[in-house]
């Protein structure tokens, strides 16, 4: 990536283009009041972030009005027609029926709890995931809808997952960039979740996906590898020639916002009531939604704890916590609210003298001035969720803390938790260290505050919400245009008139086939990957021609070649990757390098079959040039991580030698460096210069060999999306088959065509 000073976030950046964001719900809010229909624009959250990026880039926001039961009343559609105009905004309408299921089914009674690594909570319908998967297709029509070229996309959070890649399929060419707001779970919790594959596939649509922390990328990481089994690296995913961009970019706060909200009277005067009020008591803060996993139980226990444990701290110090109801109408949520209340009773009932309160409860909303009023006068905050995304609470409390006269107690399980290691961190869980730390907390001395919470601001101040979503921006961005740069340099689809033309002109023509990928598709275990009768016929009627030589250049061992193809008459078989050659109706197999020591295999075997003891379902084949591990059996991440580190071993080993490991489609070979497949098409060349029609097809890394050194007048053809050198590409062996079959004149035999298993 390029590299960029730390002042250029600010820059104009033009190349960004008209932003269109897109979130489950709009900043707008429609309320229907006696008096008719009522709308406002929301200040804080997302918006907050969003409406500079807007401004700037004129950009519009697309989104669930939050209310669909009235559709086709025509003043409701007044208030939409008045956002469109106005605001920028555009409402999707989605039509109630599905809102259950989309909304409150899939995203927040599945999705929510899952990726919050609750899987004892999620349900799953496939009524709700037929919802969510329509809403979605909803939301694409409305963003097609609306794209112009240049537009970069901003999708939000994990209502809209499938939404990349239906639009990447509807405009190939849309710069696309997805935020997930909550955790990613870890690969064994993901993989609990039913369409999860399709919820991987949604997400790879976008140019560039980002989250809170790296170790939520590296969870989507390793859950991709395991479900979909797709490789991937540290910030990038490859998918054949294109790339998708990979990020963990905390969100941030708007501090200075806060800052001159702690300027105003108004909360001048909060401030010195609350001051008033609490003389010589300590205040804790808590705010939150009420969220099963803001973990509200959990604290007000650990808080009952500290103060059963610490008596003396017995009317000095009082929990304010403010709650606002979320989700009211789910069940498992009324059963929280309800824990909730009679917790904050039973402690209040139970320590509460004439003179003093242990907990304060508030269920609604704080306006902003009373917000950061609390903040101000808390001398610690209580942010322990069980699990969350980010949690800006956090941060505000920070941002308010100007006098560094506080101290922040946060959960280990909040994403925030990565980036402020200056905090108090618990589990929150464990509720006697919890009471220890709200002691710690309020014992702390002025200095250590203040040397804390002073790291802290400048952290919050520096990665604020304004630098995040100008870095999101430009990173999308730059993906996009790196995914053009490299559709612009990829193969073009193999142009089958003028292959066929050509081939028909030809009197002298080389035909040189990879097997396992380009002829037939990839099984679990090698073995099973057997030619089946249709393709020996296709391959019979190829050869058949004298004016075709056909060669199979494969890496598989003598043996299988012989097995399946020695009795088609004209076809020469080169195995090993070249090293040995079988020509027509010859026995004896013969190498271009004979009599060539295999005293290297026994240092090298013992390390391969070290990693195999490792690796439960790998194995090493033994072939006369060379050596194999095969891991496509093993547990995919295992197998990859162990693939890493045996690749670096060997290449360590096997520096000073005529021996090169190569790493496969799920295994790591060994072999000569000349054993490649370059060398058959010297071979075949050097008697019979003349070809006139030359073709090279494959799928894999030693295919490449090949392909370099074909001529610039010769047909190379990669089978697959990988990287290649190839000047042409087909989608997969069935391709490959259809065009032998349409280059021969042989009709397909419909079974030829198989089933690409794995990999
Ligand atoms: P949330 O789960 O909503 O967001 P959080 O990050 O804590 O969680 O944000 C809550 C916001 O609501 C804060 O700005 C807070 O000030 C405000 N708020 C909460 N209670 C309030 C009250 N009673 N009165 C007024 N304001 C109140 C999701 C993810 C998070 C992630 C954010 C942003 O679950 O993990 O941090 O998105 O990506």
């Amino acid at each position: 990536m390029e590299k960029k000073g730390p002042n250029k976030t600010d820059d104009p950046q033009p190349e960004i283009g008209r932003l269109v964001v897109v979130s489950n719900r709009l900043p707008m809010t429609l309320t229907k009041e006696r008096s008719g229909w009522e709308s406002s624009r929301s200040t804080g959250g997302l918006a907050t972030a969003m409406d500079p990026l807007l401004e700037r880039n004129g950009g519009i926001w697309i989104g669930w009005s939050g209310e669909s039961s009235a559709k086709g009343d025509p003043k409701r559609q007044q208030v939409l027609d008045e956002w469109r105009e106005k605001e920028n905004c555009i409402a999707v309408d989605l039509p109630p029926e599905i809102v259950k299921g989309y909304y409150e089914g899939f995203s927040n009674a599945t999705l929510w709890f899952l990726f919050h690594s609750f899987p004892g909570l999620f349900d799953f319908t496939t009524n709700n995931w037929r919802d969510y998967v329509r809403a979605n297709e909803i939301f694409r029509d409305a963003v097609v809808k609306e794209l112009q070229p240049g537009d970069l996309v901003w999708i939000h959070d994990y209502q809209l997952m499938l939404l990349p890649q239906m639009i990447r399929e509807a405009v190939p060419d849309a710069r696309i960039g997805f935020f997930l707001h909550i955790p990613f779970p870890s690969s064994d919790v993901f993989r609990v979740l039913p369409r999860r594959d399709e919820v991987l596939k949604g997400l790879l649509g976008a140019d560039y996906i980002s989250f809170h922390t790296h170790r939520y990328l590296q969870n989507f990481r390793s859950s991709l590898l395991r479900v979909n089994g797709i490789r991937s690296s540290m910030d990038r995913i490859s998918l054949g020639s294109r790339q998708i961009r990979l990020e963990a970019q905390p969100i941030g706060i708007a501090p200075l916002g806060f800052r001159d909200i702690l300027e105003q009277e108004k909360t001048k005067e909060i401030i010195s009531e609350f001051r008033g009020k609490y003389t010589g008591v300590k205040l804790l803060v808590g705010v939150d939604r009420m969220d099963i996993t803001k973990g509200l139980p959990e604290r007000l226990r650990a808080f009952r704890r500290f103060l059963v444990k610490h008596r003396r701290m017995q009317g000095k110090v009082t929990l304010i916590q403010v709650a606002v109801p979320s989700r009211g109408n789910v069940p498992r949520y009324k059963d929280l609210q309800q824990e909730v209340d009679e917790l904050v009773g039973q402690i209040n009932g139970r320590f509460s003298t004439p003179t003093w309160s242990p907990i304060v409860y508030m269920r609604r909303s704080l306006s902003q001035e009373e917000l950061a009023a609390l903040y101000a006068v808390a001398d610690a905050a209580l942010v322990t969720p069980l699990r969350d995304g980010q949690n800006l609470v956090a941060k505000e409390y920070v941002a308010c803390k100007l006098d560094g006269d506080g101290v922040l107690i946060l959960s280990e399980f909040a994403g925030a938790a990565a980036e402020m290691g200056e905090a108090i961190q618990i589990n929150p869980y464990d509720e006697d260290r919890t009471a220890d730390a709200i002691v710690r907390a309020l014992n702390m001395p002025i200095d250590e505050k203040r040397d804390r919470m002073a790291a802290l601001y400048k952290r919050v101040l520096r990665n604020d919400v304004f630098t995040w979503g100008a870095r999101f921006v430009r990173n999308t961005a730059d993906a996009a245009a790196s995914r053009k740069k490299a559709d612009a340099g990829r193969p073009q689809r193999l142009p089958k008139a003028q292959i066929a033309a050509a081939y028909e002109e030809a009197s002298k023509r080389l035909i040189l086939l990879d097997y396992d990928g380009t002829l037939v598709g990839y099984s679990q275990r090698a073995q099973d990957a057997i030619p089946p009768p249709e393709l020996k016929t296709l391959l019979f009627g190829v050869a058949a021609d004298p004016r075709n030589t056909v060669v199979i250049v494969s890496g598989r061992a003598k043996s299988d070649l012989e097995r399946w193809f020695a009795k088609i008459p004209n076809l020469w078989l080169a195995a090993e990757h070249g090293a040995v050659m079988l020509r027509p109706a010859e026995k004896e197999w013969t190498s271009s390098h004979p009599n060539v020591p295999d005293n290297w295999k026994k240092e090298v075997f013992e390390v391969l079959e070290h990693f195999a003891d490792r690796t439960p379902g790998s194995y090493v084949e033994e072939k006369e040039f060379s050596l194999v591990w095969h891991y496509r059996m093993s547990d995919p991440e295992f197998g990859e991580w162990l693939a890493n580190e045996l690749n670096s071993t060997l290449d360590e080993l096997l520096a000073d030698t005529q021996l090169r490991a190569i790493q496969g489609r799920k295994n790591v070979e060994v072999k000569l460096i000349w054993a490649n497949k370059a060398d058959v098409l010297a071979q075949m060349t050097h008697d019979e210069p003349d070809f006139d029609f030359m073709l090279a097809a494959g799928d894999d890394t030693t295919d490449e060999d090949l392909f370099e050194k074909m001529g610039p007048d010769t047909w190379t053809v990669h089978v697959g999306s990988q990287n290649t050198v190839a000047r042409y590409r087909l989608r997969d062996h069935n391709e490959m088959l259809e065009l032998l079959a349409t280059l021969s004149g042989t009709p397909i035999p419909a079974k030829a065509k198989t089933v690409k298993a794995t990999g």
